[in-house]
């Protein structure tokens, strides 16, 4: 035990150091940062592995199913022919046919503030097939790297309309090489669109912290690696607003939260 305690003891005053440092962070972040910034981070916080739990969940939808609502891609025929016979719809407002909902951004809003990660050295991938965006909604930490590719033969313009970061937008025309971004402010969720085609969308979620997923196509999520705690869980949706709910997660918990939205 003694030996367990000195050993705890200089990892302590890293953490009341890094406590005492946090006044600071919200300064620095005021700051558009340059990627190179998170290697002056504070370090990482130790997390306890064998403590972490995790938060499950469904999404579901009340009421009338809406319509698929089509999308009309005649101004590109590339695109056009990239969904020959089935055609293509929008993603927002779309409902599964389980009667629950995609791309529900569902996030720890508040709670792990305590926290400090590193940022994750791989990218977070973001291509554009067939004229959509693929994923539709993704979630980064901030200063990890949002890697820009494209699958279509077809000339893109990406441009991401945020509050707190800088807005940019470049083209990517077949064979271009990928376009590599950082995005320096936590923001949800960032809009992207498309100059060349208007029908084209993708939201990017920037978390100062991990614990996020995005509803699949059966509306459930998981959030794993949660450490003890109490958490706001935040659920945001691009047509059906945005909701939370308080939950606290014991050592080695699973917690079920489940979200209901209406039109
Ligand atoms: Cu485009």
């Amino acid at each position: 035990m003694t030996k367990h305690k000195l050993f705890w003891l200089p990892m302590a005053l890293v953490l009341a150091a890094m406590v005492g440092c946090s006044g600071n962070k919200e300064a620095t972040s005021e700051q558009p940062a340059p990627a190179t910034s998170a290697t002056a981070e504070a370090p990482p916080t130790p997390i306890d592995p064998s403590t972490v739990g995790e938060i499950t969940g469904k999404i579901s939808f009340q009421g009338e199913k809406p319509k698929p609502k089509p999308i009309m891609m005649d101004q590109d025929p590339v695109c056009v022919r990239a969904h020959q016979g089935k055609g293509a719809s929008f993603e927002d407002g779309e409902v599964n046919a389980n009667g629950t909902l995609p791309n529900a951004f569902v996030y720890v809003k508040a709670g792990a503030e305590k926290y400090t990660f590193a940022t994750p050295t791989e990218q977070a991938v973001l291509d554009q097939k067939g004229c959509m965006y693929i994923p539709h909604v993704l979630g980064v930490l901030v200063g990890q790297d949002v890697h820009i590719v494209s699958s279509d033969p077809t000339t893109h313009n990406i441009h991401p309309m945020p509050k707190d970061n800088r807005e940019w937008n470049e083209s990517q025309a077949p064979g271009a090489p990928p376009i590599d971004k950082t995005f320096a402010r936590e923001e949800i969720m960032i809009p992207v669109k498309c100059n060349q085609h208007n029908w084209m969308r993708a939201y990017i979620g920037v978390m100062k912290n991990p614990f996020f997923a995005v509803s699949g196509s059966d509306g459930s999520f998981t959030i794993k690696g949660l450490p003890p705690g109490d958490y706001t869980i935040g659920a945001w949706t691009a047509t059906f607003g945005e909701q939370e709910q308080k939950v606290t997660v014991g050592p080695k918990e699973k917690k079920t939260v489940d979200f209901a939205f209406k039109s």
